[in-house]
């Protein structure tokens, strides 16, 4: 009925292991479920934000590849680029992580903003991005998101473009299961990005540079 509902891999499909190892591929699949949302609301004003997404994910498919066994979970793959002090290395694993859990905490904090009932989406969407990706983003990036918020939709064809057929979103309870859907997602992106959050503290991984 919703787009999250419909979602084939989602956030709230990720089993976590008994140490809170969290599944690489459950987590990039997840990612990727995220594109066709990226493809239905957005314009080519999406495109930079939608390459750098899918940038990373692919970052990571290719580690995991390289060693599928010992880097079966996201801590697996941190684990391992700090043994061999190459967290800092271009294109390393957990410079991609960075980016993408700093994407994910945007989406989800922009989603928690919609779902309390802010219906001017530039308005949720400079809020979101304030507290999650701005401070790292020097004038040219934020020049681009100043020019991405400007493609958003309107509020109503945005609720439209989560229906996974239009003529749902003319249902009367039809906000009400996507407030509830939106809920669901946002809380297991929360688990989730908590617990990536709280590795990159914890081995002081997070970054503070500007792009
Ligand atoms: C750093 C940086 N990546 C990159 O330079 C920036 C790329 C362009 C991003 C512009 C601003 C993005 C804000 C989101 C805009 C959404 C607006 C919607 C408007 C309708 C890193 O890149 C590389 O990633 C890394 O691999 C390495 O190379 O220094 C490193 C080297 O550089 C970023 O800042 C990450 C941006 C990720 C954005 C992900 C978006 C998440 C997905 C969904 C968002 C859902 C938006 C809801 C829209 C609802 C519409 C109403």
């Amino acid at each position: 009925l919703t787009f999250f509902s419909a979602m084939l891999h989602s956030f709230s499909d990720i089993v976590l292991e008994e140490d809170g190892g969290i599944s690489t591929i459950s987590f990039l699949s997840a990612c990727e479920g995220i594109i066709p949302f990226l493809d239905t609301i957005g314009s080519t004003a999406f495109a930079p934000v939608k390459m750098d997404f899918m940038g990373n994910i692919s970052k990571l498919r290719t580690k995991h590849s390289s060693e599928p066994s010992r880097f079966a979970t996201l801590q697996g793959i941190l684990h391992q680029e700090i043994a061999t002090s190459t967290t800092k290395v271009r294109n390393s694993a957990t410079d991609a992580l960075m980016w993408l859990k700093r994407g994910l905490r945007f989406m989800q904090k922009f989603l928690l903003i919609f779902m309390n009932g802010e219906r001017n989406l530039t308005f949720a969407l400079n809020q979101a991005y304030s507290v999650t990706l701005k401070p790292y983003h020097g004038w040219v990036v934020k020049g681009i998101f100043a020019l991405a918020v400007k493609a958003a939709p309107y509020p109503n064809n945005f609720i439209k473009a989560l229906a996974t057929n239009p003529d749902h979103a003319q249902d009367k309870r039809f906000l009400g299961i996507l407030m509830e859907d939106v809920d669901q997602y946002t809380t297991a992106m929360d688990v989730v990005l908590n617990i990536v959050d709280n590795f990159y503290d914890q081995f002081k991984l997070e970054s503070t540079a500007v792009v």
